[in-house]
Order: C-alpha cells, then sequence, then structure tokens
C-alpha cells in the first residue's frame, strides 16, 4: 500500500490525470521461472509428457478498460518491476499507438495459461502483432499504460523471475459503468490523492 502511494509514483500520475486521484486496484503479475527441461508434468492418465512453452502462464493481447468497466476518465495502469523484466522472462509488450482506436472486442482465449482474470483476449488478426514493441525494465523502474493500449506478455522461458506490481488509477471524476453480465465492486478502491468531490467510489481517505 505504501507503494501505491509513493510520491514518486503519485507524481507522474498526477501530471497525468490531475490531482485527484482514486486508486482502482494493486496486483502482483508473477511469471515463475520455466521449470527446466527434463521437467514433466503428468497428463489425467499419469503419464507424463513435456512442458511446453505452449502450457506456460502468459498475458493474452487485451485492454485493461474492457474488464475494468469505467467510464467518465482514464484508467492508468503503473507496472512496477519488481525483478528486471526482459524478452526471456516475458516483458510486458505493447501496441504503440493503439490506445487511439477505441474499445476492441474481446473473447475468452483458447489457449491455455492466461493469467488475466477472466480469461480475455483480443483475437490476434485485430491485433498490428508485427507492430508490438516490448517495454524492458530494471527492479525499480516503472512503465505507465492507458486502459486502451493493447498490450500483453509471452511466457517466461527464462530461469529468472519476472515479477510487478501492477497498480491502476482513475481521476476521481471516473466512474464504474454497469454491466449486467459482469456486476463488478469496487470495495478495496481509496482515494490515493487529492480531493473525492465525486464520491462515485466506496472510497475512503486515508
Ligand atoms: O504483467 C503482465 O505481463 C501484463 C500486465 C497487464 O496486463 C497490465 O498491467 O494490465
Amino acid at each position: 500500500m505504501n507503494l501505491t502511494k509513493h510520491p514518486r509514483i503519485l507524481q507522474v500520475i498526477q501530471a497525468i490525470l490531475g490531482p485527484d486521484v482514486i486508486l482502482l486496484d494493486s496486483r502482483f503479475i508473477c511469471k515463475y521461472p520455466t521449470v527446466k527441461p527434463a521437467d514433466v508434468q503428468e497428463n489425467e492418465d499419469h503419464q507424463s509428457k513435456p512442458v511446453t512453452d505452449k502450457e506456460l502462464p502468459y498475458v493474452a493481447w487485451h485492454q485493461d478498460m474492457r474488464y475494468w468497466g469505467i467510464a467518465g476518465g482514464p484508467v492508468l495502469s503503473v507496472w512496477l518491476a519488481l525483478d528486471d523484466s526482459q524478452k526471456e522472462n516475458g516483458v510486458l509488450q505493447v501496441i504503440p499507438g493503439s490506445h487511439g482506436s477505441g474499445m476492441l472486442p474481446h473473447r475468452q482465449a483458447t489457449r491455455p495459461g492466461n493469467l488475466l482474470s477472466v480469461n480475455q483476449e483480443i483475437p490476434e488478426e485485430l491485433v498490428q502483432v508485427d507492430k508490438a514493441v516490448i517495454c524492458p525494465l530494471k527492479a525499480g523502474q516503472m512503465s505507465i499504460h492507458d486502459g486502451l493500449l493493447v498490450h500483453a506478455s509471452d511466457a517466461n522461458t527464462s530461469q529468472r523471475r519476472r515479477c510487478g506490481l501492477v497498480i491502476r488509477y482513475v481521476p476521481t471524476c471516473a466512474y464504474p459503468t454497469e454491466d449486467p453480465d459482469r456486476p463488478r465492486k469496487f470495495h478495496a478502491t481509496q482515494l490515493a490523492c487529492g480531493v473525492d468531490q465525486f464520491h462515485h467510489f466506496s472510497s475512503k481517505s486515508t
């Protein structure tokens, strides 16, 4: 919680969102080292089969806004690296400029291992994968992405853990949208900084 309100993070967030900011959520996204190479897993018949990249945890192409259901303002995500994050251990990758094209259709991911909580993905034919750029970070560095930016990350095929603390912020003017198919509750929100004149979330000042 101290990190989510760290002045060096909030300084940048306030420069983008303005002075009044809600902390929407924070969570670790951790991809552990790949178990190597003679390592095997058992299938249902208790026969061993090799673990392949296709079965390792990854993050499918998606836009955060699709999941959060927020209107009235942007969602910003800070990706704070707790470990060095590089190509080999499953660095975050983004499609530059994709936040300008609105919301893309999402569906249930078919490939197993998607770490996203509702297993969503943008069909790959809708993603300009050839335009993807990786966002390598040293531990302690952070990147920030807009809630409409199309992003993903590959499996960690290295021997090094890749853990990030993802912190989501919205301006106080933003509000949760009603989605009968996916009702959301925002019990854990807090005022990160400034003043909340709107009370759109069950936020409390700490
Ligand atoms: O940690 C990752 O690989 C993906 C992070 C992500 O999807 C996000 O920060 O919204």
